[in-house]
């Protein structure tokens, strides 16, 4: 016995030595823990929380950004971090000092925060969401028409970012309906089928419905589904329209059925588990995207770190089906395509767009289409050439792809295939949008590193793609973020985002700015969605 012990411990040591590993020796030296006071600490996480966790994970493992476990970030020196943090990287990380967010200090904090060991944030259950609910106008107490003469399906709402609010704008009229607030730094925003109702979801996973028929429209309901949050949308589904909504929550990773008229949580769902490729269990899968089918009584939901796409069924909450598809690591965002059956989603960090066919409910196809796909929800045309096609911009290089999705049509062979590359005016692409009556695909460049850039947006005629896009610099301030169509699809929305924003109007057919919608409270407006077109997928 003690001779086979011998020689189970001696083996792996000589090959070990006989193939050079010396695992002191090849292991890089780390850096001491550095120590921070209890209310540096503190600080530390709410700016990690606020700027970093999106992109690092709140346990620091890494997906749109680098794994930031101290294994790793003990490697550098405090002075190196620092500087990461202060000046950004080529790998695109915005420079946190360069763009005037943080200070010095703060970066050099923070570096030394993130040589620490990550701290798990609080878990939140289903008691938490329930204390959390409240329903401040019950549906038998809402007007049983609308109480204004306004046109909702004109209506956009606009993200008022750092305001923590969402401004009601009247798309015919250009006026500022109302402003309502919302979660800390609120996200995304989805209506009810019916358009009445208007879901909105904050980083802090506060969620909020708001009336649109209200004189003016108002919030009736808040209910907070977890500590972290990106995505929200509710049942699109003949006979259960306004029925559900459901949050996704990146901490703690799980996503939350609710009431579609009283946000009443409903159910909660884990998803953490194992990673579709290697298995290996993860502590933090967090919900990216979602999108609710018209075809099937189901919301489809894409889970970042484990690579899957589900599928779940909400016809019976009480005995969930789930169709867990494998699809790859680091999802983050997508949309439809023009007809509704294909779902495409980005695996940004993979460099690919997953394509899902809800019909069968299976893998499509996994297209790679360039350095960071972000298509937001994506936009659909026809290309003259090569028919059908969904167009994603990306975060690493100046380019729109567009992906063929007509697989069982005239255009069967350019189906999953990447048919053409569009050269945008810059790297750093969020978003990106037409309109069936458009001829028109506008780009945006937010996040590019050159002034010119992100102060000006890409317009491709869809009928000349050969043609260099027409690059419009729309002022001398702020960054260019998300477009979106008028119900009519004949003008295109762009919001100017900083403090003092603005909603810039073009004229889809002259391509010339028709007016700017300052206002006071419009700080830094990020998305806008105009009820028409969002209640349909109409992109
Ligand atoms: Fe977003 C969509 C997550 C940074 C503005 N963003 C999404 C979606 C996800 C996501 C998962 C898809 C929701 C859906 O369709 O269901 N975003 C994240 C991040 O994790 C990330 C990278 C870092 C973070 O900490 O949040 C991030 N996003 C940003 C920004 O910096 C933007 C420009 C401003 C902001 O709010 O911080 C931004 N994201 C948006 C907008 C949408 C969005 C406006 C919705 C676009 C749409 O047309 O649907």
């Amino acid at each position: 016995m003690k001779r086979i012990l011998f020689y189970v411990l001696l083996i792996p040591a000589f090959v070990m030595a006989n193939i050079g590993i010396s695992k002191a020796a090849d292991a890089p030296e780390l850096q001491p823990v550095p120590s921070i006071s209890k209310e540096d600490f503190a600080k530390a996480t709410g700016i990690y929380f606020n700027r970093c966790g999106g992109c690092h994970g709140s346990l620091r493992k890494g997906a749109t950004g680098k794994p930031l476990t101290p294994d790793k970030t003990r490697t550098k020196t405090v002075a190196k971090l620092t500087d990461i943090i202060y000046n950004g990287t080529e790998a695109g990380m915005p420079g946190w000092g360069t763009t005037g967010v943080l200070s010095k200090d703060e970066s050099e904090l923070l570096a030394k925060f993130i040589q620490n060991e990550p701290v798990a944030p609080p878990e939140w259950n289903m008691k938490d969401m329930k204390a959390s609910w409240k329903l401040i106008v019950p549906p038998d107490k809402r007007p049983t028409a609308p109480a204004h003469k306004r046109n909702i399906e004109n209506f956009f709402a606009v993200i008022l970012r750092d305001a923590g609010k969402i401004g009601i704008i009247d798309g015919d009229t250009k006026e500022v309906v109302t402003t309502v607030d919302s979660g800390f730094a609120v996200h995304t925003l989805r209506y009810s089928y019916s358009g009445r109702y208007l879901y909105t979801i904050g980083r802090d996973a506060k969620a909020t419905m708001v009336d649109l028929w209200m004189n003016p429209p108002a919030t009736v309901a808040e209910v907070k589904t977890g500590i972290e949050a990106r995505s929200i949308d509710s049942s699109k589904y003949k006979g259960f329209y306004d029925k559900y909504a459901v949050v996704g929550n990146y901490w703690p990773p799980s996503y939350v059925i609710l009431d579609g008229q009283t946000l009443e949580p409903l159910k909660v769902v884990g998803t953490r588990g194992y990673t579709y490729d290697t298995n290996e269990y993860h502590p933090e899968p967090r919900v990216a995207s979602i999108v609710a089918s018209h075809n099937a009584p189901e919301f489809i939901l894409n889970v970042k770190e484990t690579g899957q796409i589900l599928l779940v069924d909400y016809s019976d909450i009480k005995n969930l089906k789930v169709t867990a598809i494998e699809a790859e690591r680091f999802l983050h965002d997508g949309g439809w395509d023009a007809s509704k059956r294909y779902f495409l989603v980005a695996a940004n960090m993979r460099d690919k767009v997953v394509a899902v066919d809800t019909k069968t409910k299976k893998l499509a196809a996994i297209v790679e289409t360039g350095i960071k796909p972000h298509p937001g929800r994506g936009a659909n045309f026809n290309d003259p050439k090569f028919g059908p096609v969904y167009a994603t911009p990306h975060l690493g290089e100046p380019m729109v792809a567009l992906i063929g999705t007509d697989p069982e049509g005239d255009y069967k062979a350019n189906a999953w295939k990447v048919v053409r590359k569009l050269k945008t005016a810059g790297e750093g692409g969020l978003f990106i949008k037409t309109h069936p009556k458009s001829n028109n695909l506008w780009v945006d460049h937010t996040l590019a590193k050159a002034e010119d850039a992100y102060r000006s947006i890409s317009v491709f005629n869809i009928k000349d793609l050969d043609a260099p896009p027409k690059i419009i610099k729309l002022g001398d301030r702020g960054r260019i973020v998300h477009i979106e169509y008028n119900k009519d699809g004949n003008e295109v929305w762009i919001s100017l985002w900083d403090r003092k924003g603005e909603i810039i109007v073009f004229d889809d057919k002259t391509l010339k700015e028709k007016t700017r919608i300052t206002d006071a409270r419009l700080v830094t407006p990020t998305g806008k969605f105009n009820v028409y077109n969002t209640r349909y997928d109409i992109y």
